[in-house]
């Protein structure tokens, strides 16, 4: 067991490393660092603890040593090709991704992925008692790893373990269906601090363990018998504001700004989605939406364009390949029946594009729609904010999304409820100056004010302060 100084003392296990393989002109392959919220608010603290990162490179059955890059430890963990499919697109995406997303999909129970996921997490936890010195702090990201906690405490009582949650924690009644839903709850318990996106998500964790254990829970503290106090507590997460901001800013932004715009025919209204090709993020409703009010004439093709961007996801899971199909159908028949002179009314994209490249899209985008069925957080209505240069902007945002939460002055919809959504959708288009500018500032005010490094910074205060702080005060309601 590595004991000396120079073994990192931060240590971060994720599903996925935070760099991509590239292959140079000469043929040679070096890692550059992915782009991503995470990665940027982590690596510096990386740099400054002595960090390693734990996590898969993304292909299946290769080795990969672990190496040094910008200032930290990439360790990677292998998955062979059953491990990809049973593990992580069986029973991450195929089990627990839709049944914590209100069960929007079909969740499947199959013994052989629950055999993978519990190998697999074994793996992780193995590769991070190897890599982290005495009493580090540990990291641990996300729904693929909920087994590591316990498993890391159980060969190193001796580190400091956070667990965060980036997607939604579902009422207990859904929870309750997985066969194997105490191993979850004590693996999750393996933590010292668990983090979810919402109080919500903190009080169905409590509640589950309150149901099903026999530990003491007092407030959003559970005493874990014989052991150690596993806080839950909701950590609203981030973007790099400053970062997105001063991208939209640059020349080359708005230059391609301009440029899309003159591509769109210079319309008088953007109406602007982006996401990931997922079910959860409501796409059938919102296209849907949209179609009908075009086909009504309440919007005009000639003045209004609807213009989606959907990066592909997950292609080897049928319920991703089913929905591509929909999504191509349905655009498909909405640009055939409705069109604006010379151009589609939908312009739909299955593309995934570069961040500045988004950063164009949101700056001219007269209203943002992002309506998932079910979303931890979504980022994309933060990055919106921070992008947009105008000052009246509009957001229209699902109630369901975690950033409701926060951004409580957006344009809130219930997704399933296509007339009030249309209603929405309207009115975000034609409410006055003055309302759209009155709730614009609320939002921005709301989004620079907590950022990605304060969930890091805040999440890392309490897991490692001594003795545990009290619950801060609930942030002011934004200003009407
Ligand atoms: P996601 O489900 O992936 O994240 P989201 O938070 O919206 O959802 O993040 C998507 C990211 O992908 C954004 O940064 C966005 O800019 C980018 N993106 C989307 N479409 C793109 C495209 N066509 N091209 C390039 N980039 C694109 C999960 C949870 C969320 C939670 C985050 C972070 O599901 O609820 O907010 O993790 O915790």
């Amino acid at each position: 067991m590595p004991e000396t100084t120079t073994d990192p003392r931060f240590v971060v296990v994720a599903n996925r490393l935070p760099v991509n393989r590239v292959t140079d002109a000469d043929g040679g392959t070096s890692w550059q660092t992915a782009p991503g919220g995470l990665v940027t608010a982590l690596e510096p603290l990386m740099r400054e603890k002595g960090g390693a990162w734990i996590g898969w490179i993304g292909a299946p059955d290769e080795v990969v040593k672990p190496f040094r890059h910008d200032g930290y430890q990439i360790v990677p963990v292998e998955l062979s090709e059953a491990e990809v499919e049973d593990y992580y697109e069986g029973f991450s995406n195929g089990t627990l991704w839709p049944l914590y997303h209100d069960a929007v999909a079909f969740p499947e129970y199959h013994r052989e992925w629950w055999d993978a996921y519990k190998q697999v997490n074994k793996r992780f936890a193995e590769a991070a008692a190897a890599s982290a010195g005495h009493g580090a702090t540990v990291w641990v990201q996300d729904y693929q790893l909920q087994l590591v906690p316990a498993m890391l405490r159980e060969l190193r009582p001796d580190l400091k373990i956070g667990f965060f949650l980036h997607i939604p924690f579902p009422p207990i009644e859904l929870f309750e269906q997985i066969p194997w839903r105490r191993q979850i709850i004590e693996g999750l318990l393996g933590a010292d601090l668990v983090g979810f996106q919402t109080p919500a998500g903190a009080q169905n964790f409590l509640r589950l363990v309150r149901k099903r254990t026999d530990n003491r829970v007092e407030r959003y503290r559970v005493f874990v018998k014989d052991s150690h106090v596993c806080a839950a507590r909701a950590y609203p997460i981030s973007i790099d504001v400053q970062g997105f901001h001063d991208l939209a800013q640059s020349p080359e932004v708005k230059a391609e700004s301009e440029a899309l715009l003159e591509e769109l025919g210079h319309p008088k209204n953007i109406l602007l989605g982006v996401d990931r090709l997922d079910y959860t993020k409501g796409l059938r409703q919102r296209i849907r939406a949209v179609g009908e009010l075009f086909a009504s004439g309440q919007l005009d093709p000639d003045e209004t364009v609807f213009l989606q961007v959907a990066t592909p996801s997950r292609e080897d899971v049928e319920q991703y390949r089913v929905l591509r199909d929909d999504i191509d159908l349905l655009v498909g028949r909405i640009n055939s029946q409705v069109g604006g002179v010379g151009r589609p009314a939908i312009s739909y994209r299955h593309a995934g594009f570069p961040r500045a490249t988004m950063a164009a899209m949101y700056r001219i985008a007269s209203v943002m729609l992002v309506t998932p069925l079910r979303d931890g957080m979504n980022l994309v209505a933060k990055e919106y904010i921070a992008c947009h240069p105008g000052r009246a902007g509009a957001l229209v945002l699902s109630e369901f999304a975690g950033a409701a939460r926060e951004l409580k002055r957006a344009y809130i919809v219930n997704p399933y409820d296509l007339d009030g959504l249309k209603e929405t959708i309207i009115e975000a288009l034609t409410d006055p100056y003055a309302e759209r500018s009155k709730r614009w500032r609320a939002m921005q005010r709301q989004v620079w004010n907590h950022t990605i490094d304060d969930w890091a910074n805040n999440f890392l205060r309490d897991l490692e302060g001594e003795p545990e702080p009290e619950p801060e005060p609930e942030p002011a309601e934004p200003e009407a």
